[in-house]
């Protein structure tokens, strides 16, 4: 455990390890390191680049790469991994302050870094109504949305979510990322911004069986990501199908929840929805991301949450760069661009 890191570990799941922490020793950065900042930007040739990346990444310690593969590869391995010491840029242009990509980046070692461990988990994908279909996306505080239940977001608290997708079929949480992985430039001014995950096998250990009863049926309407919502259907809620929140093996349930509101379907629902948010800051892990540092987060053994901040939008506020992961791209391509067979509708 390091400084800047202070994880609560659940009463509730003695027996199961849902976080774990690992650094590549000095050594092993520094080598990367200076692989990584001969890299061209991954965006030109990102199929190349992601060959490449995997090259420099199996280098790492035989213990360490395969705890990063087992996380990605095994239903019972942890949901959430913190990875430290990994090699950063020399020199760091600005924070965008229009939430990015950055012009002024003349090295490419954070994308590297985001790049090299997504591909350790699966495959990189974007989607064209999250930051214009980007593979990398900058999470990044933007004054106008302060408030909003997105990531740009700093003065609200960003509650436990799943990133999920708008989709025709009426399920947002199918073709949806599932992995991401959240790489750490810069930390706001305070160094206070904290990102929680909560486990659904720990949520599940924790709430009341009737609580988890409802939880666990079709009572729930997801609404679609607040950039989905902003920026295609004018304001208005695009509402899913009736899902459960939890749903699957008792062992190894999934979740689902979506930042931008869940409608639900009865009073009781509703309620269990509020028990649902309350029991997941009891048991979630909460890390304050430094430079260096990653975090692999898995989007179906838990949700995932940000703390507030102050933004000042003078070039020098938190700034984290994140990539979706599938596993298989094969399932998703019905949501296909024809312009990118990684970039989805
Ligand atoms: O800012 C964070 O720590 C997490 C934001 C978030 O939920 C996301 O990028 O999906
Ligand atoms: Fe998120």
């Amino acid at each position: 455990m390091t400084a800047t890191t202070d994880h609560t570990v659940p009463a509730a799941s003695a027996g199961t390890e849902t976080f774990r922490e690992t650094a590549l020793p000095d050594a092993v950065r520094d080598a990367l390191g200076a692989q990584l900042a001969q890299l061209p930007d991954p965006n030109a040739d990102i199929d190349r680049s992601t060959t490449r990346l995997l090259q420099l990444f199996a280098a790492l310690p035989t213990g360490l790469l395969q705890e990063i593969l087992d996380f990605g590869r095994h239903i019972d391995t942890p949901g959430v991994s913190l990875v430290s010491n990994l090699p950063v840029d020399a020199e760091l242009p600005d924070t965008p302050s229009d939430g990015g990509p950055s012009s002024g980046k003349k090295t490419f070692v954070a994308e590297g870094v985001l790049l090299g461990l997504s591909g350790l988990l699966g495959e990189p994908m974007g989607v064209l109504t999250e930051k214009a279909g980007q593979l990398v996306h900058d999470v990044i505080p933007v004054e106008g949305g302060s408030m909003t239940q997105t990531n740009q977001g700093s003065e609200a608290f960003l509650n436990f979510h799943s990133d999920i997708m708008h989709d025709v079929i009426g399920r947002y949480d199918v073709s949806n990322p599932d992995f991401l992985v959240l790489s750490c430039l810069r930390p706001d001014h305070e160094g206070i911004a904290s990102t929680f995950y909560a486990d659904a096998r720990d949520i599940s250990a924790a709430l009341p069986v009737e609580t988890l009863e409802l939880l666990r049926s079709p009572l729930f309407r997801l609404n679609a990501p607040g950039s989905y919502v902003r920026d295609v259907a004018g304001g208005q809620d695009v509402l899913s199908e009736p899902v459960p929140m939890i749903n699957g093996h008792d062992d190894y349930p999934e979740i689902a929840i979506s930042a931008n509101g869940v409608h639900a379907l009865t009073g009781g629902a509703r309620k269990a929805l509020d028990t649902l948010q309350e029991v997941c800051r009891t048991v979630a892990h909460r890390v304050e991301l430094r430079p260096g540092q990653a975090l692999l987060i898995n989007n179906r053994k838990g949700v995932h949450a940000r703390s507030t901040f102050t933004a000042r939008y003078d070039g020098r506020d938190r700034w984290l760069q994140r990539t979706y992961v599938r596993r298989s791209l094969w399932n998703v391509r019905y949501r296909v661009t024809e312009e990118n067979r990684r970039v989805h509708h």
